[in-house]
């Protein structure tokens, strides 16, 4: 399987080299796309180096800090142009351990998206606060129950997507950024009928550099969700009423199906779960 793995970065000189090192260790045969949104620390530039030593690396330009959710729109239709069967999506600080990509490539062989996930037997996050475990934890299950999709983790960015599910998604349509871009993928995904898979990732706190999220990315996670429930989100109209008939989301070391939904109904999930 051909796989792309695309890498946002703003900033992260001291993170790039390490990073690139061991997903070559980890996922040998996977390109990797960097897109860069003009770091003033240099980091388009070490890409740029990197790329001209191995035939693997590719690196994106962007003008300015465009944002992360359209970083990744951009990454995506790259690899839907260059006909990769898959896409990763991965955060470039460390917090997405490359020792789990041989995890998503062996889950993808029979998923249309796998999601990192911090909320299922043998996921977490062990250096967080308990203030910063509650907002993620509940901001996951308020997404969750709000639009009734059976996933533990839908704003893990540590994901990879087979090629047909991106063309399925009209992708200029997504204007969300950052924990609201993820949520709104994952159910456009879902509203597909695609199969979803959880695969449990420990999630660690940036090695080094600065966080890029704010408060106002965060509300917009929350506003984004309230306005896809009550349907005020844009193009979720339209998305909402394509029949979903059945879908399996599956976590592979339980492989437990989730139960068959319709349309507004709340899904029950497996018994491992932890929030
Ligand atoms: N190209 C691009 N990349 C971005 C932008 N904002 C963030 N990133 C990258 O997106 C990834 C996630 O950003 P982080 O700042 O780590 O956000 P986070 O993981 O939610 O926050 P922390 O937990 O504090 O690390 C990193 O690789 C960033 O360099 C942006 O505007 N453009
Ligand atoms: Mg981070």
């Amino acid at each position: 399987m051909k796989t792309l793995i695309i890498i946002p970065t703003y900033n992260e000189y001291d993170n790039l080299r390490p990073l690139l090192d061991q997903i070559s260790t980890y996922a040998p045969a996977s390109d990797i796309l960097i897109v860069d949104d003009s770091s003033p620390d240099g980091t388009g530039r070490l890409a740029d180096e990197i790329s001209a030593e191995n035939r693997q690396v590719y690196v994106m330009h962007r003008a300015g800090k465009l944002g992360l959710g359209t970083a990744y729109i951009a990454g995506f239709k790259y690899a839907v142009e260059h006909q990769y069967d898959a896409a990763f999506e991965m955060d470039a600080d460390f917090s997405h351990d490359p020792c789990y990509l041989p995890d998503f490539l062996t889950a993808i062989e029979s998923a249309d998206l796998v999601i990192g996930s911090r909320y299922v037997d043998g996921g977490g996050t062990p250096n967080w606060s308990p203030l910063r475990r509650f907002i993620s934890g509940g901001g996951n299950i308020f997404a969750r129950f709000m639009l009734g999709i059976p996933i533990h983790d839908c704003t893990a960015g540590f994901r990879c997507y087979r090629r047909d599910v991106l063309e399925s998604i009209d992708l200029d349509t997504i204007e969300s950024q950052g924990y609201a871009f993820q949520v709104e993928l994952a159910y456009r995904v879902y509203k597909r009928n695609f199969k979803i898979v959880e695969t449990p990732i420990i999630f660690k706190d940036r090695r080094v550099g600065k966080s890029k999220m704010s408060r106002a990315i965060f509300l917009e996670g929350f506003t984004w969700v309230i306005r896809a429930r009550f349907g005020r989100a844009s193009h979720e109209h339209k998305v909402a009423s394509l029949p979903v008939e059945h879908m399996t989301a599956s976590l592979p070391n339980a492989d437990s199906p989730l139960p068959e939904r319709s349309e507004g109904e709340l899904a029950e999930f497996p018994s491992g779960a932890q929030k």
